[in-house]
């Protein structure tokens, strides 16, 4: 039995890519010295899984911004606009990445989406009919080759890892003017030449295991793509060496017939999330010659493995197809997880002794793999670990029954208004009074460095509570003064009390942990540390009233409470594993009910409820878990939202995901805003128009520097008036401005709030 690691975090133990990336980006070290902030991060992973005695050992696992943009970049997948300045190859990763304005370049990022269900984003490639596929000339340009070379001169063997050619063609999109004519599978004869070179490139510098990640065979596939595996595998002459086909986050039976003949070597299915195909697939297997990787550590969350679990598992495939076919690894690239929990001083040791990071699975997969041929050696770590899963269980931190109990309780009287929307908006009409094309932004300003250094200093204790309160009044207020002057409609109080929008309420609510280095990357230089849902969630106090009661004080436009969603709170943290995931969505509705109910209570009028992950949440398969999950998101969204009067408003957001309007419609919000400015697609405005309640398709990218002029502006709104009800549009830009800077903000929302003066002049005669 062998051990692999499918990825290893890239971040650094303590967050040395992102500090490096950003600092040269604003010009404050060279191309080399980034580089070598790379170099090194990668090195030490790959020793560290050395020591820790792992056999196949992931590289080009990391990646200076996403690895799905990397691939283009390799095969030359870069459209036009990117090309037509002298940017080196690091310099254009960074363009598509996040786009670019300097001298004379103008270029817009390209757009970036959920991983799957995680909370990763990668960079979506975009192809065209003439798309040249070809490889770098220069052997160090290929990036698989260089850091295989790089692992293997510091003594490591490594197995390259490369996104396999239908999950590459299938997870990008057709280029603006080819959005439908071009049929991605169309390009597979192109693109198979060029797979075909790398992999016989990593053949020839000695790469004898290959592991070619197919993600998408965990969605539903149809016909087409499926025969394009037989098509593409067997085109592709892989006899140089052992590739191994790997699939995560899902089952793959249903498209079993897919793969079960390829030429390949051996399969890797995630059975932490899938445990359910374990049994067809060793059926299959028995039959067959293959290789299986059995992915029972789990990489997407912080939770100890309960090893007596696993070795069923592992076992099971080990009588059915013997010791050395089968390998023992983590489910899906530990990319997720936080690199390592020796970094937490400040967790209980309780609650410590429950979690393994990164580093630690490390530790669990080699225990695993030598528990099957060697248990002796491992006695004592079997035995520890069965400890803890009867700790765990047992433990009083877990379980709340007034919690239980008033989940048990909900009834669907509870997740519906008073009166359906029309009646709604008659009252909300009269109350707020707005103009046409109300002006609003998503919640967040720019977290700036002194924001930073000041809820840093207080969690340090070294200035007090009353110093920090007044810091952040006098930041709510910069924030209202400036909202006032370019005359936004509907106010927000900007958030500078919050470091992330999950992790501030899950710090304030019972039956969460939370981290002091468990970063995970969600994209590009940009971390997030999901807090962990251990236990039964409560509220002990008001988490948001102070800050928005302070901020509506002190002007006489409405402002906006700014909540997170149940769902997305679920989402964005680590959950429990010993407790479905609509219990938890429960909980955490109830918690939010209260909140919603004091903010109204404070005289809050409009509260947003954000459910950004709200799509991420959705099975990755069609079938029953789909349709449940639909009914179920919806209705904690509404439990939690539909204590208000008509009067007050409820508004939600959503974004990084193609949405579907018939599951936004379910949670009835007064008001959405989505994410849009990157969705160069008529049809997806068209599908709005469908939504009944009142909607802002986001105008601007939040995630670029650019600034939009006004005309840009009118442009964008013009296209979207054409099909959208004008009555219904609200002017927003995409998502929260937290990571801009000031300078950009001040301009992309002052053109906007112009735009919307244009069509309400425009309008003012209809
Ligand atoms: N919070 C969480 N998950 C998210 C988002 C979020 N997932 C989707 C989306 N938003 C991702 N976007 C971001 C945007 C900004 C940041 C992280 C993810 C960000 N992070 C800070 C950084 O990297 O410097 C650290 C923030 C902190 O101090 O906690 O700015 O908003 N959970
Ligand atoms: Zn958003």
């Amino acid at each position: 039995v062998q051990s692999s690691v499918l990825g290893f975090p890239r971040i650094g133990g303590n967050r040395e890519l992102k500090k490096a990336t950003e600092q040269y980006w604003s010009g404050k070290i060279t191309q080399q010295e980034l580089v070598e902030v790379g170099k090194k991060i990668r090195a030490e992973n790959w020793l560290l899984q050395k020591q820790n005695g792992i056999d196949l050992i992931a590289s080009n696992d990391f990646s200076f911004y996403d690895q799905v943009l990397d691939l283009a970049l390799l095969f030359n997948v870069v459209p036009e606009q990117y090309t037509k300045f002298d940017l080196n190859s690091l310099d254009k990763l960074f363009a598509m990445g996040r786009g670019l304005q300097r001298d004379s370049i103008d270029v817009t990022a390209l757009e970036m989406v959920k991983w799957f269900d995680s909370n990763y984003h990668y960079v979506r490639p975009t192809f065209k009919p003439t798309t040249d596929f070809k490889l770098p000339a220069e052997d160090a340009l290929i990036k698989p080759l260089a850091e295989f070379l790089e692992a293997k001169a510091l003594g490591v063997e490594t197995q390259p890892v490369i996104l396999g050619p239908i999950s590459f063609l299938t997870l990008g999109k057709p280029e603006k003017e080819f959005l439908d004519t071009l049929e991605l599978l169309d390009l597979l004869p192109k693109i198979l030449p060029v797979y075909q070179q790398l992999i016989n490139k990593l053949v020839t510098a000695g790469a004898k295991n290959i592991q070619i990640d197919e993600p998408v065979l965990v969605l539903d596939l149809d016909q087409k793509t499926q025969a394009a595996f037989k098509t593409a595998y067997e085109t592709l002459n892989l006899s140089g060496s052992n590739v191994t086909i790997a699939s995560y986050f899902g089952t793959v039976i249903p498209n079993l017939t897919a793969i079960e003949s390829l030429p390949v070597s051996g399969f890797h299915f995630d059975f932490v999330r899938a445990p359910e195909q374990l049994e067809p697939i060793l059926e299959w297997l028995s039959k067959k010659e293959y290789k299986l990787s059995v992915g029972i550590v789990d990489g997407r969350n912080v939770w100890k493995n309960n090893f007596a679990k696993s070795l069923e598992v592992i076992n099971k495939a080990v009588a059915k197809l013997g010791a050395d076919r089968v390998t023992v690894a983590s489910s899906s690239s530990l990319l997720h997880t936080p690199v390592n929990l020796e970094a937490e001083t400040k967790l209980s040791e309780e609650i410590k002794s429950f979690f393994a990071f990164a580093t630690q699975k490390l530790g669990e997969i080699a225990v695993l793999t030598k528990a099957v041929s060697s248990p002796e050696t491992v006695s004592a770590e079997l035995k520890a670990n069965q400890e803890y899963v009867t700790k765990r269980a047992t433990s009083t931190l877990i379980n709340n029954k007034a919690v239980q109990d008033r989940v048990a309780g909900v009834t669907d009287a509870m997740g519906r208004r008073n009166h359906p929307f029309p009646e709604r908006y008659a009252v909300q009409k009269d109350f707020y009074k707005l103009p046409l094309f109300p002006t609003t932004t998503i919640g967040s300003f720019p977290q700036t460095k002194e924001i930073r250094i000041n809820r840093n200093k207080f969690q340090k204790g070294k200035i007090s509570s009353e110093e920090y309160e007044a810091f952040i009044n006098s930041e709510i207020e910069k924030v209202i003064r400036f909202q006032e002057e370019i005359d936004l409609d509907v106010l927000v109080h900007g958030e500078p009390e919050r470091n992330d929008m999950t992790a501030y309420f899950g710090e304030q609510i019972n039956g969460y942990a939370f981290t002091l280095n468990g970063w995970v990357q969600s994209y590009g230089s940009r971390y997030v540390r999901p807090p962990v849902i251990i236990g039964d969630l409560s509220r002990p106090k008001a988490m948001s009233v102070k800050e928005s009661v302070y901020a509506q004080s002190i002007t006489t436009k409405h402002v906006k409470g700014m909540l997170t969603g149940p769902i997305t709170m679920l989402r964005w943290s680590f959950p429990r594993d010993d407790v479905d995931q609509k219990t938890q969505a429960f909980q955490l509705a109830l918690v939010l009910r209260d909140e919603v109910k004091d903010l109204e209570n404070a005289g809050i009028n409009i509260i947003q409820v954000d459910e950004p992950a709200l799509r991420e949440g959705l099975p990755l398969r069609s079938g029953a878990e789909r349709d449940a999950y639909y009914s179920w998101a919806a209705e904690s969204f509404r439990v939690s939202t539909s204590c208000v009067e008509d009067k007050t408003q409820i508004h939600s957001h959503f974004c990084y995901s193609d949405l579907d309007p018939n599951h936004i419609k379910a949670l009835d919000a007064d008001v959405v805003s989505i994410e849009f400015s990157k969705k160069d697609d008529p049809n997806y405005i068209r599908e709005f128009k469908t939504y009944p309640n009142h909607v802002g398709l986001g105008l601007f990218d939040i995630h670029s520097p650019r600034v939009p002029s006004k005309e840009e502006f009118i442009t964008k709104m013009g296209k979207i008036l054409e099909t959208q009800e004008f009555e219904k549009f609200w002017v927003n830009p995409d998502c929260g401005l937290k990571t801009r800077g000031w300078e950009e903000t001040k301009l992309s929302l002052t053109h906007m709030v112009e735009a919307a003066k244009f069509y309400r002049e425009q309008y003012a005669q209809k």
